[in-house]
Parts: structure tokens; sequence; C-alpha cells
């Protein structure tokens, strides 16, 4: 099999995954997630592909995990003297992106061959492709009614209990025939240490996508992003909860044991690894955070020479 890597990916875990193994695989492939893509002041923002693409080309504000590094305001001080809402923070060289990307769309480009310009022009080699081109859109379920995620994470501050995750279109959405070329051609799938529910999640709700990785289970490792009951960021553990699954790695074990054969724990979480086995995957036991860049390529080294898949 070639000597190539998909990563299925999405949010702040995943960039830094990719880097590390950017950093010694020759072929990377990355299949981002577009459950939470959301349209603001008429521009098509994606923030998974923008925040892998700004990461791998060294431009993303690593203190807020999204955007561009130093960016500046002005535009949204704009759209708020218009009146406009602007709890979603659009630097100006971040609503550069979104205006170009909404403009090739309008004249018939479709988001797979968008993304492959955008990295040629920020110069980043590593392979991203959206899990499809049609729309998927990730809403959550509060007490306060239904919205998209970017609503609920960012204007209301994910506050309220979430009661329930849907993903509109997933069903309906075809594969991205690249992401399942990626899946078939790779010696190595991994499931990046995303949101499981909102990042990994809705792309494996298309079903052309779930089937490749189950096909291919053998060769797939999760990376789990919790330590404990803990997610390492964001509010994993929140949405496990709300869907039902018990917020660890054995929960995430569990809800990926149809597509995966493989995971990776973290050494504090070495009490689960029995019970983990006992769902017919194998499990290996290191230090997940990443707090560094030697820390991202000492995890994407010890996946890469430590499972076998
Ligand atoms: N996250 C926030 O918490 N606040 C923001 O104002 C915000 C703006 C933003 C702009 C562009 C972009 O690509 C991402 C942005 N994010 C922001 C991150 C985003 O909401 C989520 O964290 C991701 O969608 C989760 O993967």
């Amino acid at each position: 099999m070639a000597d190539v890597i998909t990563v299925l990916a999405g949010g702040t875990g995943s960039v830094k995954m990719v880097r590390g193994l950017a950093a010694q695989e020759s072929k990377v492939n990355v299949i981002s997630n577009v459950g939470d893509n959301y349209w603001l002041y008429g521009l098509y923002v994606c923030p998974d592909i923008d925040t892998m693409m700004y990461g791998l080309a060294d431009l993303l504000d690593q203190e807020k995990g999204w955007g561009v590094k130093k960016d500046t305001f002005n535009f949204l001080r704009q759209m708020e003297v218009f009146g406009e809402e602007t709890w979603f923070r659009m630097g100006d060289r971040d609503a550069a992106t979104h205006l170009i990307r909404t403009n090739m769309l309008k004249n018939g480009k479709n988001l797979t061959d968008i993304t492959k310009w955008m990295c040629e022009r920020f110069a980043v080699s590593v392979n991203i492709i959206p899990v499809t081109d049609n729309t998927i859109e990730t809403r959550i379920s509060t007490s306060k009614g239904e919205m998209h995620l970017q609503e609920y994470w960012v204007k209301y501050r994910g506050r309220d209990e979430v009661e329930g995750i849907q993903y509109i279109g997933a069903e309906k959405a075809r594969p991205n025939p690249e992401a399942v070329n990626a899946i078939q051609n790779s010696k190595l799938v991994i499931l990046a240490p995303g949101n499981p529910l909102t990042s990994i999640g809705p792309m494996l709700q298309i079903k052309g996508i779930k089937k490749e990785l189950a096909r291919a289970k053998k060769k797939v490792v999760a990376i789990s992003p919790l330590i404990g009951d803990s997610s390492i960021t964001g509010p994993a553990a929140k949405y496990m909860r709300a869907a039902g699954i018990e917020p660890n790695a054995y929960g995430l074990a569990k809800m990926y044991s149809d597509v995966c054969s493989n995971i990776v724990i973290d050494a504090k979480d070495k009490t689960l690894a029995k019970k983990i086995r006992s769902l017919d995957m194998s499990v290996y036991e290191t230090k997940i955070t990443m707090k560094n860049k030697a820390a991202e390529e000492a995890l994407a080294s010890f996946v890469t020479k430590q499972v076998h898949a």
C-alpha cells in the first residue's frame, strides 16, 4: 500500500495532529468536516477547513485556535455601525478567505476545487479534502430551541444544556470521491482527536464515508480527545453526555467501534484499556496532550510507528 496517511479532521486538536504528521510523512490527506460551515453577511465560512489551512500555513492564531494571527477587525467594526450582529469575530484577513470562496462558489466552482486552489495560494502541501461538496449543517437542540452549532457555541457560549444534535443534510450527502479514494489508498487512516459529535460525527453520518471506513476498519485508528471524563479542549464531553455516550475513552471507542479497530488513549486512562479491548479494539497508551510542536511530532510518530494496522 502506498505510503499515504489520511486523517479525518475538525477543530484545533486535529490541526496539531496533522502538523505533527506533516513534519515526518511525505503524503498526508485531510478529510475535513463541513458540518460547522456557516453563512454570515452573505459569506461562506468553513471553520474546520480554514483552521487546518491556517494551521499548516503558520497563519493560525494559536491562542484562540481559530482565525488568522494578528488579524484586525475593522470590517467587523463597520458591520456593527451598520447594525449587524458581531458575535462571530470575523477578522479582516479571514474575511478575504470567505469572500473569495463565496465568489468562486457563485461562479460554479465546488468546495473541493476551491479548497485545493486556496491551499496552493497558502503553500500548503497537505491535501485538504472537504468530506462532501454537499451541505451538512450541525444543529444543536436546547431548552431554548434548536440552532446552528456556531450560534450555540459562539453566540450563546455553549451555556445551555444540550438536548440533541442533528446533522441536517448528512443522510443525503454524497461522499467526496477524493475522500473515498484517500481512505482506500492509505496505509493508515486516523480519526483525529476532534470532537466526536461535532467534528468527526458529521462525517460518520455520511453513509458512503461510514461504509468505506468500516471496510478499512483494520487500518483505522482513533486518537482520543479526552482524559478521564473531560475533553482536553472544548465541549466534547458535554456533547457526548447529551448523546447518551459515556464521556471517556471507552465511550469514544464504543461510538467508533463500527469503523475503527485501533485507539490511542492517554496513559492516565490505562484502567479503561481492558474494557476497550473487549470491543475487539487494539489499545495504545501514550501522552495525548499536544502543548507544543515537539509534543505534536511525538504523538504523530507514536501513531505511525506503534499502531500496527
Ligand atoms: N469561535 C469562537 O469561540 N468565537 C468566535 O468569534 C469565532 C470566530 C471564528 C471565525 C472564523 C472561524 O473559522 C472560526 C471561528 N471560531 C470562533 C471557531 C469556530 O466557531 C468553532 O470553534 C469551530 O467551528 C469548531 O470546529
